[in-house]
């Protein structure tokens, strides 16, 4: 049983409904069963996830959107 954590990440190119579509698939494609909440005011997207951050931050940007850890 993997250790599931809230990770939250500052994703700030993200603008509209698209963007988090898109971010959405790209945290998905990682892990499909990912929790993913987004706040697109704050731009902060919340994952809640088994898998290392650093994957989840790298497919993130690999589809346009530069990210850090919030
Ligand atoms: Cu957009």
């Amino acid at each position: 049983m993997l250790m599931v954590g809230d990770m939250p990440f500052n994703v700030p190119d993200m603008t509209c409904s698209h963007c988090v579509g898109t971010v959405t698939k790209a945290v998905r494609s990682i892990d499909g069963q990912a929790v993913v909440t987004v706040d697109l005011p704050t731009k902060i997207v919340s994952i809640q996830t088994g898998v290392d951050a650093a994957r989840i931050s790298h497919a993130v940007e690999d589809a346009g959107y530069p990210n850090k850890s919030a």
